[in-house]
């Protein structure tokens, strides 16, 4: 569907990594054609397990749902830091590897995010009690060194992931998210505007200029925001930045979730065709969508019309019976997410094949 706000005219952009591999830049092309067409679906883990299963070949809660995977595949690199060989929920990085490729050799998307250790406690992402973790890292050498030597790691692992040709799979970047939020070591209440701005170019310039990794697209998110200001406020600068994305949760006791994305993602679609970058909604579900008409009665509509290249629904836990997002065989809104996956808006898999 052509999207109202979507600037169909524009020409496209280019990635800011001015060596950047050439399945990087077919990847970016394709996303921000794509957003001409509709929004592609994605779901967080969706080859690894589901709802009551794990690690099954081929196997999909949305396929089994709809007929066809995500166009995009969500992937978590938590834990990679650390030397884990599983990831913070219990993937192991091998099948995840294997995952990757299997999607993007299928013509689909990858997105991946990394909820990092705290480098100065060591403990998790969410030790987020301390305000000067962000500024030790910039301020004190050996916090850096091992942030650095994560780094490494991360840009091992990313790098290992190649294409049947021996050459590395593109894939979209999002470091340091939600970082409107106060949940990670990264927060908005946990550093300055100005440090998370010095660490994001951190970020970027040691994976891709000290790794010379060239095959990330680099997604800046924040979680829920108030308006465009909220939004840019720790924004590092469009050469820093390839496309855009908001986190933003359903959770009826907090906000009011068709107005607030109604409100934000049109605010994004500006921001994004005013920079020419693609921009997305980057997470978001209702946790056990209890609501059997939740995908045509609240995300089809928020996500409609504003020119997204993807909406992204968390992962469905195969340990927390009821930590899901997305749809499952069975579940209450099973015939509702065959309407929203089937609708004119809505790219899966099989539409963009
Ligand atoms: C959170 C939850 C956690 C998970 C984390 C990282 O939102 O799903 O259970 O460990 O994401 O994937």
């Amino acid at each position: 569907m052509a999207s109202v706000l979507c600037s169909c005219t524009a020409s496209e952009p280019a990635l800011n990594d001015t060596n950047s591999s050439e399945s990087a830049k077919a990847l970016y092309s394709k996303i921000f054609t794509l957003a001409e067409r509709g929004v592609m679906f994605g779901h967080q883990d969706d080859m690894m397990y589901g709802h009551a299963w794990s690690y099954e070949e081929g196997r999909s809660d949305v396929k089994e749902c709809c007929g066809s995977y995500p166009a995009v595949f969500g992937w978590e690199l938590g834990g990679i830091e650390l030397d884990d060989t599983l990831n913070l929920d219990g993937v192991p990085f091998g099948t995840m590897r294997e995952g990757i490729r299997k999607a993007y050799s299928m013509g689909a998307v990858n997105t991946v995010s990394i909820h990092m250790s705290n480098p100065v406690t060591l403990g998790n992402s969410w030790d987020s009690k301390s305000k000067t973790t962000v500024e030790q890292v910039l301020s004190d050498e050996s916090i850096r060194a091992r942030y650095a030597s994560w780094l490494s790691k991360t840009a091992a692992f990313l790098s290992s992931i190649k294409d049947d040709n021996g050459d590395n799979i593109p894939l979209i970047f999002r470091p340091l998210h939600e970082n409107s939020g106060g949940a990670f070591w990264w927060g908005c209440i946990q550093c300055t505007p100005e440090q998370y701005k010095q660490l994001w170019k951190y970020t970027v310039s040691y994976l891709r200029d000290t790794c010379g990794l060239h095959s990330l697209i680099y997604m800046y998110s924040t979680d829920v925001v108030k308006d465009e200001e909220d939004f840019m406020s720790r924004y590092p600068g469009d050469e820093w930045v390839d496309m855009l994305g908001i986190d933003a949760y359903h959770r009826q006791q907090d906000w009011d979730y068709e107005s607030g994305c109604e409100r934000m993602l049109t605010m994004l679609a500006k921001v994004g065709n005013e920079r020419n970058k693609p921009y997305a909604f980057s997470e978001t579900g209702l946790e056990g969508v209890p609501d059997a008409k939740w995908w045509t009665g609240s995300l089809l509509g928020a996500i409609q019309g504003k020119g997204l290249s993807y909406v992204l629904v968390w992962r469905n836990s195969n340990m927390m019976e009821d930590h899901y997002f997305g749809p499952f065989k069975g579940c209450v809104s099973e015939e509702d997410f065959k309407e929203f996956a089937a609708s004119d808006t809505v790219l899966m898999l099989d539409d963009i094949q």
